[in-house]
């Protein structure tokens, strides 16, 4: 029986992106997130590419505990979480910030974090070699202007990870934290407010990383032998020195 994958976030972008290169390195997956028709042609695709794989669509949304617990409880078998759901919200400067952004911020990238790994834990106990991916961000590692409130929320899924870490010590279960630069997906889209224009001109000029990058680095670390574990990868475009 093939090892299982679950992807959170994975109608578009890096999620996507990951479900594809796991499908296609031999896991089975679960695809979860709240635009289920992106999530039922990513299944249409993937199973006409490889027929011998099982992809699984499921609705989730990863800031409502009642849809996290039915994501997790229609589930059998989990080896490998991918925890990608997540994103910013605004870009301003402390002093004219929106709490509600930060809110749903903190909701989104952390809790997410909680909730999804809480649920599914027994089954990743019940596998004999598991493996927990936080998606993070450069913003964990670093500071930049207009982005407190996502800088905050990827600390905070950073210091989750590693509490989770220490707190599975012991168990076959590695966690992994894999934390991209500027990656061209529609996060910038999301974090603008839907202002596609906008987003484009962040992307413009700037030989930025693809999903695919990430994706790549995310299977690689999951593909390793049982006992090793890759504590975090830090991926940047080449151009990018700094965080933003
Ligand atoms: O962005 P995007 P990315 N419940 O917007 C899902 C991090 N990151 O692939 O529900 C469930 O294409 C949303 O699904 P939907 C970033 O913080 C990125 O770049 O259908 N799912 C979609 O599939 C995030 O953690 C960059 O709207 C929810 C996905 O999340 C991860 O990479 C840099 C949800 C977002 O896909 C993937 O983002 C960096 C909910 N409530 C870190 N809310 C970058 N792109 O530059 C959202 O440092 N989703």
């Amino acid at each position: 029986m093939a090892e299982i994958a679950v992807v959170t976030g994975a109608s578009s972008g890096i999620g996507a992106a990951t479900a594809r290169h796991l499908v296609r390195a031999g896991f089975d997956v679960v695809i979860g997130a709240r635009r289920l028709e992106r999530l039922e042609q990513l299944k249409a695709d993937l199973e006409a590419q490889h027929p011998e794989r099982i992809v699984t669509a499921l609705p989730l949304d990863v800031s409502a505990p009642a849809s996290v617990t039915a994501f997790a409880g229609a589930i059998e078998k989990v080896d490998v979480l991918v925890n990608n759901a997540g994103g910013a919200l605004g870009v301003d400067r402390i002093e004219t910030a929106d709490e509600a952004d930060w809110s749903r911020m903190y909701d989104i990238n952390v809790l997410s974090i909680l909730r999804v790994t809480q649920a599914l834990l027994p089954k990743l106990r019940a596998s004999p070699a598991a493996s927990v991916v936080t998606i993070g961000s450069v913003a964990a590692l670093e500071a930049y202007e207009t982005g407190a409130g996502y800088n905050a929320a990827k600390h905070g899924a950073r210091a989750v990870t590693r509490v989770l870490r220490l707190e599975l010590k012991g168990e076959p279960i590695r966690v992994i934290e894999i934390d991209p630069g500027l990656v061209e997906t529609e996060f910038s889209v999301v974090r603008l407010g839907g202002d596609r224009a906008a987003a484009d001109k962040i992307y413009e000029g700037v030989d930025n990383l693809t999903a695919d990058d990430i994706a790549d680095a995310v299977t690689w670390t999951v593909t390793r032998p049982p006992h090793v574990n890759i504590d975090s990868i830090q991926i940047m475009p080449r151009d990018q020195v700094a965080a933003r």
